[in-house]
């Protein structure tokens, strides 16, 4: 455990927070500024938001001597990316009346507003709430959004899942009454002091903490990038259980290599009944022993490092009170999202809607994402599912209303695949509203998808499956260190570029060249496109053939991450 005296200045802020109360209520009516105050930025993560400047008009601002134009980011928490058409319909209103760029789908299923003013905020959340959505937990120290495939093939198995994402979701949600009385009004408790937190106590987690539920073949949640993770065991058609993995994740620093991104370790075995005990017992684990003086180094993957996975293990198990099964045999197909129609073994129909990096709007000349999806969810009557991939399920379209759908769809260009290529590639939000890039992500993707899908092209290998990921840094916000292809943000149009990670998420990739221009990573994509047309093997990806071919050596741990390149070119 860290030594208190040497507890991380976040440390301190949650303790003073009174269980996330700060000073948030008196921030929101400071008339002086569009900002709350320093703390607050801290505590109000927890709640969902985020304070953010339009970096846009930072310099500009600067020059005029004004405070950077704040605003917020609010971050919505729906496990398994679940919500109902009313729902749907309730999101887009709120984005319209007090987002600046309306919603946008997150890498973990959830909805993003951005550019919500400071005297907004209450009436947005308050929405929200309206609507049976929130968004306690979407940010801070504590467990986010809790991923699920969404993808119901197997429909029973997939109901299943679903519901115990749910239910694990509710049961590790923190319990502070702070958000009901801040946001909704809610009455404050001043009797004895609450018993508050029975899984997080006081000072909650020592940093995030992320949950995923995946349904194999399709690793669409890429479990192994998350702190803890649930991989359904399906024998018969039934599911039997699951195996736990833990401690997985993305974010590094450049040049840092204490910090590096990690893939989960199998824990073993469990059956359903025994989730929500494993899940707190791997919490628990991580809020005593996990590094509270250092932030860049309190992340679970640290911990276990630190521990030694047999010591992690022999404690949760302690903790759990019983001990893991033997490991169950998994295989995984491909990462990414499952897009076009799919029917499932209960006869309804899902449609997955690619949507660029997520944005829910309609384009000038192109797909009218907003609208379309606005006449589809007054008409729809299954669900929506968010995707962890920024992309959208119109789930459980009975079969008499898919001629309907489908014709909306069309209507509203939204019908048409996309390049394989496109439907394969993601970035991060960046720029302008993240505070932490260094270049742009979203806004640089569809310039990059073209160039890269045109060299496939031009060397015969045209809708070319591929995962390429962009992200603004390295925190990896957009998983690229599991894709075959990642840039990752150095300066404006300078990226690293990471090559060699498996098409199904289930190995790391490594770095190939560190900051070099976009015109730079093309042209030696260029060469190894041209090498993978004439000597791949039959079947193989492009990330599999640059380790055989010796483009790059295999990472195979986190810790070694950033050991030196194999280079043959
Ligand atoms: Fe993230 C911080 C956006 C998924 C790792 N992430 C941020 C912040 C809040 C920047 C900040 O701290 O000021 C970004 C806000 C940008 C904006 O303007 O919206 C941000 N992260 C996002 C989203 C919106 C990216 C997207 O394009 O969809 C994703 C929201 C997911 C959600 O609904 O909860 C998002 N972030 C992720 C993921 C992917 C995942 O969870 O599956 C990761 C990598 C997995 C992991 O956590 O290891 C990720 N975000 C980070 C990190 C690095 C954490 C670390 O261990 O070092 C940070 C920075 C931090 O925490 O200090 C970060
Ligand atoms: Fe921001 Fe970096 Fe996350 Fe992208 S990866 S959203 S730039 S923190």
């Amino acid at each position: 455990m860290a030594d208190k005296d040497t507890l991380s200045p976040v440390e301190g802020i949650k303790t003073r927070s009174r269980h996330l109360r700060g000073t948030l209520e008196e921030s929101l009516v400071d008339p002086v500024t569009g900002a709350i105050a320093d703390d607050d930025t801290q505590v109000s993560k927890f709640h969902g938001i985020y304070q953010q400047d339009d970096r846009d008009r930072r310099a500009e601002r600067q020059r005029q001597k004004l405070e950077p134009a704040y605003s917020f980011m609010i971050r919505g928490r729906l496990p398994g990316g679940r919500c109902t058409p009313e729902q749907w319909l309730a999101i887009e209103a709120l984005g319209e009346q007090y987002a600046s760029t309306g919603v946008r789908i997150t890498t973990r299923q959830a909805f993003q507003f951005h550019g919500v003013v400071k005297g907004t905020l209450k009436p947005t959340i308050q929405g929200i709430d309206q609507a049976l959505l929130d968004t306690i937990a979407a940010c801070g120290d504590v467990n986010r959004n809790v991923m699920c495939s969404p993808n119901p093939a197997l429909s029973s198995v997939h109901r299943e899942v679903d519901a115990l994402a749910g239910a694990l979701s509710a049961h590790l949600t923190p319990q502070t009454r702070a958000y009901h009385e801040i946001w909704l009004d809610g009455e404050k408790l001043t009797d004895a002091p609450e018993v508050v937190e029975p899984i997080y106590g006081d000072t909650y987690l020592p940093r995030k903490f992320k949950t995923g539920f995946v349904i194999p073949p399709q690793n669409d949640v890429d479990v192994y990038t998350q702190d803890l993770g649930f991989i359904a065991i399906v024998e018969q058609g039934a599911l039997i259980g699951f195996n736990v993995t833990a401690g997985g994740g993305m974010g590094s620093t450049h040049g840092d290599k204490k910090t590096f991104p990690r893939l989960a370790d199998t824990l073993g075995f469990v059956t359903p009944d025994q989730v929500l005990d494993a899940a707190t017992a791997v919490v628990t684990t991580q809020r005593d022993f996990g590094n509270r003086s250092d932030r860049k180094n309190a992340r679970l993957k640290y911990t276990i490092e630190s521990m030694g996975l047999p010591a992690f293990r022999e404690q949760v198990e302690t903790r759990q009170g019983f001990a893991f099964a033997p490991a169950r045999e998994v295989q995984f197909n491909e990462s990414g999202d499952h897009l076009g129609w799919v029917e499932a073994e209960d006869g309804v129909w899902h449609f997955g809607l690619f949507i660029p990096s997520g944005r829910v709007r309609d384009h000038a000349q192109g797909p009218q994402y907003q609208t379309g999806l606005i006449e589809i969810a007054k008409v729809h009557q299954g669900e929506f599912r968010m995707t962890p991939n920024q992309n959208l399920i119109i789930a459980g379209v009975r079969v008499e209303d898919k001629a309907r759908v489908a014709g909306l769809l069309a209507a509203h260009g939204l019908a048409q695949p996309t390049s394989s290529l496109a439907a394969g590639a993601m970035a991060c939000v960046a720029l302008p509203t993240c505070a932490l890039a260094m270049a742009d992500a979203e806004r640089f993707l569809p310039e990059l998808t073209d160039e890269v899908s045109a060299l496939f092209t031009r060397h015969g290998l045209p809708d070319q499956n591929l995962s390429m990921r962009v992200t603004g840094c390295p925190n990896g916000c957009a998983r690229p260190f599991v894709a075959e292809v990642a840039l990752v943000g150095k300066a404006p149009r300078h990226y690293n570029l990471y090559l060699g990670g498996r098409h199904n998420g289930t190995r790391l990739n490594k770095l190939y060249r560190e900051n070099i221009s976009v015109e730079r990573v093309l042209e030696i994509l260029d060469g190894l496109i041209a090498s993978y047309a004439n000597n791949r093997r039959e079947g193989e990806a492009f990330g599999d053939f640059c380790i055989r071919s010796g483009v790059i050596a295999e990472t195979t741990a986190g810790p070694n991450f950033h050991d030196s390149v194999s280079d043959a070119a």
